[in-house]
């Protein structure tokens, strides 16, 4: 069996199919779209024409390295393509995000975007989302009631679990936009798109990691070699 960088590197290196020189492309976050961009960069220096946004502050301090141009989302609010990671994958190209705690930029230029192709290897997909605990992006005040109204929400859809505050070397993880995440391990999410509006509805939630109504297409790389879903 392949092993996981591998599997990564191929599906980074398939992408390039989907990208045309003048694009504006959006660009992800994680090892996957780090493969990805990692084999961009290559095809910049070959002469390539792109103009990118980064989903984070780690995805624009690599593209500087590789000498990828980059401008803010503020400069080009609209964008052809976007190609990012998952860290779940359904059979309805739902998505669970944000394992790598940029899920609201990713899902800001995923929904600038006019396409939005997902890349993974062939563990991050399942029958049913939320055996990957699910991240929340909340504002650090008000945290408790935050907390309390997500658990409330989660009860009234039957969905239970812990839900833990993440950290980082022993602090509370922050975000790029100076919020905290809490990791919610539902196990199972048979109702993706209630859970997603229950979530929005509760005002310290900045945004969560369901998307739904994102992901045209995924490049999924396996033993087997790369398969399409979606189109
Ligand atoms: C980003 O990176 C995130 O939304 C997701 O959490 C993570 C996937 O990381 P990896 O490609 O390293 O598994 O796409």
């Amino acid at each position: 069996m392949a092993d996981a960088a591998s599997l990564k590197d191929k599906v980074g290196r398939a992408a390039l199919a989907h990208v045309r020189d003048g694009m504006r492309l959006g660009i992800g976050t994680g090892s996957t779209a780090e493969a990805f961009v990692r084999a961009l960069g290559e095809k910049v220096a070959g002469g390539l024409r792109i103009t990118g946004v980064a989903t984070s502050e780690r995805t624009a301090r690599l593209c500087a390295e590789l000498k990828i141009p980059i401008v803010t989302l503020e400069q080009l609010p609209e964008l052809d393509l976007t190609i990012d990671g998952a860290d779940e994958i359904d059979p309805q190209l739902r998505l669970v995000k944000g394992g790598g705690g940029a899920l609201l930029r990713e899902k800001i230029v995923a929904a600038a975007s006019g396409r939005m192709l997902v890349i993974a290897d062939a563990s991050k997909t399942v029958a049913t989302l939320g055996a990957f605990p699910l991240p929340i992006e909340v504002n650090g005040f008000g945290l408790m009631a935050t907390y309390l109204a997500i658990r409330r929400a989660a009860d009234r859809l039957g969905l239970s679990g812990e839900i833990t505050l993440r950290r980082a070397g022993g602090e509370p993880f922050i975000t790029d936009n100076g919020h905290l995440i809490l990791d919610a391990s539902f196990g199972r999410i048979p109702n993706a798109e209630a859970l997603s509006e229950a979530l929005h509805a509760v005002p310290g939630v900045v945004e969560h990691g369901l998307f739904i109504g994102y992901a045209k297409a995924a490049l999924i790389a396996g033993d087997d070699g790369i398969s399409i879903l979606g189109n």
